[in-house]
């Protein structure tokens, strides 16, 4: 027999506005989900959102025969600056296959290793910073950690150099404009489309911002072509690599609108994972300890290589671990291709968001156990790992549709965390701090902070 899908009831027209915690969305959601199990609805600015949150129902909505990636809420106010850019594609629009199969080489291992040189360069300008700080000063983490991703992705995908580490207060324009307009697109559950005339506002800075973020690009891909250069790095890749299946090359919107797209997607969510990681180490003494004696053994004095980052089990564990516990793009969504029967009772119609709530899936009982909701990073160790049941852990999203960086952004974790516990002892500024979460797109800890003393045996 079917079943409606369970929920906690709304009012008219205001739907479960009431439910939602507007600075605290994803927690909110959390807590529906612990009330009403594996999948719940809720109705906001109209529209039913449905939510996935146990490994068994997100297996069957990861089946991409029946189910595809639904663009909605603020991934389609970004789309307004990204248009069919890879992330903010729409299933079937043709430029999507075009870009993917352009790009998808040179975002695999092999490429992402002649990146890692760049990947230092900024690494360095982070430890410098830090050791100039004196071992008493109180580190804005997640700050620090955002230059440091900003500045790696900018550097890999467009050869431009923001030097956020050479700015205080005020940022590069690029960066003002993208940080001014995710915070307008950010709000992803706590402001319902009902209150769209809010945005009219932001609407007309958000078309000032757009167009500093395009113009930046459009001149950067000028640049390239009055400069030629004979590498196969990302912008070249983008203005001259022809599509293997079609012949055809990116336009130059299409370029624009992915550049754009690596930069939003590249950097913070990346920069939340290392906040988050050091967060979590300085919590559980015993794994930082473990993680640096790692890197001592396998590193050493040494200057960090490519060929060092893969023998970091451990440390590998530990952003995994993190991943689990703070998926930073906390939420994709899906949709139905027809009107289904899920988990043997529940209708869903052709089309309806079905948002996978990663913070609940990866919390699981049936697949983590009763200590789920702890940071444990050895069962994330390869032996553990490679058990798991394929939709247990999902931080990069699903099949054709995952992200394209996630090697990019495991080599420059790996590598940022090996430098930093070569260099430094960490500590916490607050030992009482227990993590609040920022919630934009993405999510990253609130407040946290922590000192860094040089070590006497470094490189
Ligand atoms: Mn990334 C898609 C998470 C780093 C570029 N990324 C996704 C999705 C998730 C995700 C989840 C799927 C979204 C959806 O289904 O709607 N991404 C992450 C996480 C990290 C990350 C947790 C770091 C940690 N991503 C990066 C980096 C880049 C990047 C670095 C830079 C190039 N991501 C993308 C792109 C897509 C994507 C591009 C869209 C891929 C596609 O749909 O073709």
């Amino acid at each position: 027999p079917l079943a409606s899908i369970p929920g906690p009831n709304g009012l008219p027209l205001l739907g479960n506005i009431f439910d939602i915690d507007p600075s605290a969305g994803l927690k909110s959601l959390v807590e529906i989900a612990h009330k009403y199990g594996p999948i719940f609805q809720i109705t906001l600015g109209g529209q039913k959102q449905t939510f996935i949150c146990d490994t068994h129902l997100l297996e069957e909505v990861c089946d991409e025969s029946r189910f595809q990636k639904v663009v909605t809420s603020s991934v389609e106010l970004l789309r307004m600056v990204t248009h069919d850019g890879l992330f903010t594609a729409r299933e079937n629009e043709h430029n999507w296959d075009v870009a993917h199969r352009i790009l998808m080489p040179i975002f695999g291992p092999v490429k992402i290793r002649e990146m890692f040189n760049q990947m230092v360069d900024i690494a360095q300008q982070l430890c410098l910073k830090w050791s100039r700080y004196g071992s008493t000063y109180p580190i804005e983490v997640t700050a620090d950690f955002t230059r440091l991703t900003l500045d790696t992705i900018a550097l890999c995908t467009m050869d431009h150099r923001f030097n956020s580490f050479y700015r205080d207060s005020s940022m590069h324009p690029f960066v003002d404009s993208m940080n001014r307009y995710l915070s307008d697109t950010g709000k992803r559950f706590a402001l319902p489309e009902l209150f769209s005339s809010l945005y009219v506002s932001a609407n007309k800075r958000n078309k000032s911002d757009a167009k500093v973020m395009r113009d930046l690009c459009h001149e950067l891909v000028e640049h390239r072509r009055q400069n030629q250069t004979d590498s196969d790095d990302i912008l070249n890749t983008l203005i001259h690599q022809a599509d293997p299946k079609t012949g055809e090359k990116l336009k130059d919107g299409s370029i624009v609108d992915n550049m754009i797209t690596f930069l939003v997607a590249g950097h913070e969510t990346t920069s939340g994972l290392l906040s988050f990681v050091f967060y979590y180490m300085l919590k559980h003494p015993e794994a930082l300890a473990n993680a640096q004696k790692e890197v001592d053994e396998i590193i050493g004095v040494e200057k960090v290589t490519v060929m060092h980052l893969p023998q970091l089990k451990y440390i590998n564990a530990i952003l995994r671990e993190t991943l689990r516990l703070m998926p930073t793009a906390p939420v994709f969504t899906v949709g139905a291709r027809k009107d289904y029967i899920i988990g043997g009772k529940y209708r869903v119609k052709k089309g309806e968001p079905l948002n996978a709530l990663l913070p609940a899936v990866h919390c699981d009982p049936s697949v983590y156990g009763d200590d789920a909701a702890e940071w444990k990073p050895e069962r994330m160790l390869d032996e553990n790992f490679k058990n798991l049941p394929p939709n247990a852990w999902k931080p990069f999203g699903n099949g054709k549709r995952s992200c394209i960086g996630r090697a990019f952004a495991w080599q420059e974790s790996l590598l940022v965390i090996a430098i930093l516990l070569q260099k430094f002892n960490f500590t916490m500024d607050d030992p009482s701090y227990e993590v609040r979460i920022k919630e934009a797109l993405t999510i990253k800890p609130d407040g946290f902070k922590m000192h860094a003393a040089l070590r006497n045996s470094t490189p």
